[in-house]
């Protein structure tokens, strides 16, 4: 392929990857549209340009523009989180979280986390940032009946290892973590707490999950793109007034784990946050509707969905069993599903061992479904498209072509200043 061939090769793969998430389902709980206006943020001239330090104190000239842009952001960011600290230059949740890791513990530490396999998030382990940063973790043990960490042995586990950081929150994220009873434990012990809230920041912006910083969080990290709906990137907050506290957060991120950040992503964070004053409180309510929703109707297919004594869920995001303990009936019932135009990921239930080939379960976000103005009424209709390609084993192209005819009602964005094409520029 000649180098010109090659581009176009890669323009037209971007173009179809447009058209999938166009016409199907997407269902990744980690995953989000941005709005017209963050976008016209994100293509702009500041991709690419330069502005280490804070506003105000720069390594270049320049960034008087920008200054005031990262100012009404960080403003925007205290107002949204109810926050005394807020930097909103990270270039993702990892990288928020390395951050906090840098400030609060150093190497040879030990910190507390939830376990991969109970949902804890890469970063939090030893083969992520927690290792990077040579750290050793201790996992809390975790209960199954009610998807959470177990309040007693956490607390008990805490009072034993006394780490430096006792860090919460998951990438499988039901409920919302039993933070205060188990955060006295740590200060207790002089650990500090932080809380990785990268799934439900939205949620927690809108007022309708739990709320951290004011339930014994000392940190809050978490990302800009996925229930809190705007460009791609990290937040860290935190409801300290001690300047020196903050400062060391500051620098966490520059020099500690940025030096250029991306300058574009910063300006349609700000813009997203504007956009989240306006509509958050109506979508982190809607998001959480529709995933109660979707829960009991899959139910009523005859899905076997996790937590059904708890409502099935408090955020965005439910699981579903497919079959046995490690057989891989996630991995499959997410081949088929993608098949029929239904886009999720497979996910490790409790028990699971194999992160590749075990899965049994099913992760399903509802986020960018609702962003499209989707409601708990739709949730029956995606509910039946499961059932018609995963119970009643339909031919996958059949039910793909009535998904791409469902879909075509919902392609406008939705929660923000201007509403426009969600998914825009495809021919
Ligand atoms: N791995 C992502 C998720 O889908 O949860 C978070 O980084």
């Amino acid at each position: 392929m000649d180098a010109r061939a090659q581009a176009d090769a890669i323009l037209d793969a971007v173009d179809k990857s447009g058209r999938l998430y166009r016409d199907s389902i997407p269902m990744i709980a980690s995953e989000n549209i941005i709005s017209p206006l963050v976008a016209k943020a994100v293509n702009s001239d500041l991709h690419g340009r330069y502005a280490e330090g804070l506003p105000g104190k720069r390594y270049y000239q320049g960034c008087d523009d920008f200054d005031t842009i990262e100012n009404i952001g960080i403003e925007s960011a205290k107002r949204v989180f109810n926050c005394q600290f807020a930097n909103i230059q990270s270039i993702s949740g990892t990288v928020s979280n390395m951050a906090a890791l840098k400030a609060l513990a150093k190497p040879g530490d030990t910190i507390t986390a939830v376990s991969t396999a109970d949902g804890g998030h890469i970063s939090h382990a030893r083969m992520g940032a927690v290792g990077v940063r040579g750290l050793n973790v201790v996992t809390y043990p975790w209960d199954e009946e009610r998807m959470e960490p177990d309040i007693d042995a956490a607390c008990e586990i805490i009072r034993q290892t006394k780490p430096e950081i006792a860090l919460f929150g998951q990438s499988v994220f039901l409920f919302p973590t039993p933070l205060q009873e188990i955060a006295d434990a740590a200060h207790e012990v002089g650990a500090k707490v932080m809380y990785d809230g990268a799934h439900v920041l939205g949620l927690i912006a809108g007022g309708q999950f739990q709320d951290p910083l004011r339930e014994g969080a000392d940190v809050m990290t978490g990302s800009s793109h996925k229930t809190f709906p705007g460009s791609q990137g990290g937040f860290m907050l935190s409801n300290s007034d001690d300047e020196k506290f903050q400062r060391k957060l500051n620098n966490s991120i520059f020099p500690g784990t940025c030096s250029s950040y991306h300058l574009h992503h910063v300006a349609g964070k700000a813009v997203a946050l504007a956009e989240f004053e306006a509509f958050g409180v109506d979508y982190a309510r809607d998001i959480i509707a529709n995933a109660k929703a979707l829960g009991t109707a899959l139910a009523e297919e005859g899905f076997d969905v996790i937590a059904e004594d708890r409502g099935y869920t408090a955020s965005h995001q439910i699981l579903t069993r497919h079959g046995g303990i490690d057989s891989g009936a996630g991995l499959r019932a997410a081949a088929t599903l993608e098949d029929a135009g239904i886009i999720t990921n497979m996910n490790m239930l409790p028990g699971d061992t194999k992160a590749m080939t075990g899965p049994s379960g099913l992760r399903l976000g509802v986020p960018e479904l609702t962003r499209v103005g989707m409601g708990t009424d739709e949730m029956k209709d995606v509910a039946r498209f499961f059932a018609r390609a995963l119970i009643a084993a339909e031919d996958p192209a059949s039910v793909k072509k009535d998904v791409a005819d469902f879909k075509s009602n919902y392609q406008t964005v939705k929660y923000c200043f201007e509403e426009g094409p969600a998914y825009p520029n495809l021919d």
